[in-house]
């Protein structure tokens, strides 16, 4: 089961980054990919209508601003999208935010939040929707959650130094 990871700008990358980081950790395949909503029309709907024939079983998408790229890739397709905002320096990403949660009924994604946290929690909601059918893949998110929730704990000896 293999993840699309797409992003709307090589300027995303640095963002998308930890997203890569945090898919890898889970052991999860995925492929990587430059579609600009808005300088790539075409190859963005082409994209979209073979995902499933690509076997794709999620796609994540990472765009700033106008950020169309989630929202028109779930219009061109059924495999679940999961919207990341990419922090804009103009409007701090709320622009994109807004442009990715608001979608009209009929066509969700998955919108996570602005910055590090939702690129990061993107990796992990894909992750946690291929474990429904795939017990390694919950296997490996129970123990990420055990490691983190060990280190959160572990953080009160700093506290103390
Ligand atoms: C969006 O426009 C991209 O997702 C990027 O976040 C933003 C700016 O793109 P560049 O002008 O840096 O290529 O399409």
């Amino acid at each position: 089961m293999k993840v699309a990871l797409v992003m709307g700008s090589i300027s995303d990358w640095s963002v998308v980054k930890d997203t890569a980081d945090m898919l890898e950790t889970l052991n999860i395949e995925f492929d990587k990919k430059i579609i600009s909503a808005h300088r790539m029309p075409n190859e963005l709907q082409e994209f979209g209508q073979n995902a499933k024939n690509e076997h794709y079983s999620v796609i994540i998408a990472a765009a700033g601003g106008a950020a169309h790229l989630p929202g028109m890739l779930a219009a061109n397709t059924s495999v679940p999208v999961i919207g990341i905002p990419v922090l804009t320096q103009a409007l701090s990403g709320i622009d994109s935010l807004l442009s990715i949660v608001q979608m009209p009924a009929g066509v969700p994604v998955a919108t996570v939040a602005v910055g590090k946290a939702g690129a990061k929690n993107a990796a992990i909601l894909a992750a946690e929707m291929i474990a429904i059918s795939d017990p390694k893949t919950y296997e490996r998110l129970t123990e990420f959650r055990a490691q983190q929730t060990k280190e959160a704990i572990a953080s009160n000896e700093q506290l103390h130094e």
